[in-house]
């Protein structure tokens, strides 16, 4: 991981033909931001206009010459492309520059790294890095041994360098297996754990959306929940569920999940395949929307784009637009509500309308559900109990004849059910 505190750091955006100026403008603000996140002291921004791609320094050589007196001349100590390098580009430019050259790719991780919290984030990003690492690896200058923990690496094999590097890759997958194997044990102990804490299971909703929607301020607004909110991308790395009834007295789960930005990195997706499951189990997903950021349609293309990454396009999904206490105007909210998919409009942070995203919950668990009471004798209901999945139980009473229970069920269960209707059902 970089440390990038107060470091002085140029960006480099870069527009080939097929590109829109806006397209990289936008990009680098984000960018920008993003630099700040990680702690960079950002002191200027420069977009190259280029034809091609040059194989060896990603900007062409006499513009890669220019970048390193410049950053002589201002003693920058960060170079940040918007783009990702190859590792030879990386490395030619490292050797050109005076300067860390660092690609978007590698700040997310480095943000991800600082961000951390839980064992299993902390793996997951681990895994990321190595993922990241394993194909720049040269075989000369990788502080390898530091990388994964100080054993002794590169002390003890003094061979020559393809030797070395063999063996420095060697290690690398070892790890990268290892970290998998750990992560899945975590993930299985979670499991566990969450199927112990609840006797009926519990419909799970789950929000998802670009980095900075305000996923966790409606989270907290919703459960009152003290999740970590932040105006920075990537606030929330670990998932965090939380329990909240509904106004009908229904019961669901909310997990906050990791936001997603536009060229997310695929190591980071691979690896935080384990925490995106959890997306997968949802019953229901809540996406929610920036709709005061200038490019909330862009921002809801990327994450369809991850959501397909993760085969979940076709989940069942109510759109959120938050942040409608910024929409200044009118005119603003008229065009999102013509040109946007259906949704919500909200204010998470003044908790506006969220009796309507409420409602809209309600109606989508209650599809198809059907209000009736039955009286389960207690040597069946081992059996019949997990039919109540769902989490749908309005009233549970423990009586002499069996448990009597009032639940909203659907048509299949309830044909399992029915004989177990009380003589007059109230
Ligand atoms: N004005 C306004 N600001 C909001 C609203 N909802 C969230 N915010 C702000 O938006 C910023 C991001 O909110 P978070 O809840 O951390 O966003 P998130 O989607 O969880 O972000 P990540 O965890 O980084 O993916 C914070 O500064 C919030 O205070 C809202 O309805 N109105
Ligand atoms: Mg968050």
């Amino acid at each position: 991981m970089l440390n990038y505190k107060f470091e002085k750091t140029i960006l480099i955006g870069v527009r080939d033909r097929h590109k829109k100026l806006s397209e990289v403008q936008n990009s680098l603000e984000e960018l920008k931001r993003l630099a700040e996140t990680a702690g960079a002291f950002v002191t200027g921004t420069t977009i190259q206009h280029i034809n091609y791609y040059n194989p060896a320094f990603f900007i062409g050589p006499g513009k890669a010459r220019e970048l390193a007196r410049k950053v002589k001349q201002d003693a920058l100590q960060t170079v940040i492309f918007d783009d990702d390098l190859t590792p030879a580009q990386q490395r030619n430019l490292e050797e050109l520059i005076a300067a860390k050259i660092v690609d978007r790719t590698k700040l997310i991780l480095d943000i991800f790294a600082q961000r951390a919290r839980t064992a299993e984030g902390k793996l997951q990003v681990e895994l990321a890095q190595m993922s990241y690492l394993l194909p720049r690896l040269t075989g000369k200058g990788v502080a390898l041994a530091q990388q994964i923990g100080g054993v002794g690496a590169i002390g003890a094999m003094r061979g020559p360098g393809e030797r070395k590097l063999e063996y420095d890759r060697r290690r690398i997958r070892d790890h990268i297996a290892e970290l998998r194997q750990e992560i899945t044990k975590l993930k299985e102990y979670r499991s566990l754990q969450r199927q112990k804490r609840q006797d009926i299971p519990l419909p799970i909703i789950s929000l998802v959306g670009y980095t900075n929607a305000g996923k966790s301020t409606l989270l907290n607004a919703m459960t009152g929940a003290d999740v970590f909110v932040e105006d920075k991308l990537f606030a929330t790395l670990d998932p965090t569920t939380r329990r909240l009834t509904l106004p009908n007295r229904q019961k669901v789960l909310f997990t906050d999940t990791v936001g997603f930005i536009r060229k997310l990195p695929h190591q980071l997706v691979a690896a935080f395949r384990a925490t995106l499951e959890e997306v997968a189990e949802a019953n229901l997903l809540v996406h929610v929307i920036d709709a005061s950021h200038p490019e909330y349609e862009q921002q809801i293309a990327t994450v369809n784009g991850v959501l397909a990454d993760l085969g979940l396009q076709s989940k069942p999904r109510i759109n959120v637009y938050n942040k409608i206490d910024l929409l200044k105007h009118q005119s603003s909210g008229q065009r999102l509500m013509r040109n946007q998919p259906a949704g919500v409009f909200i204010s998470a942070a003044k908790k506006t309308n969220l009796e309507i995203l409420y409602q809209q919950i309600m109606a989508f668990l209650a599809k198809d559900l059907i209000e009736k009471r039955f009286v389960i004798p207690y040597e069946k209901y081992k059996l019949v109990g997990p039919l109540f999945a769902g989490g749908n139980i309005l009233e549970k009473e423990y009586q002499p004849g069996g448990v009597a229970i009032k639940a909203l069920v659907d048509k299949k269960t309830y044909n399992v059910l029915k004989k177990y209707l009380p003589a007059r059902n109230i």
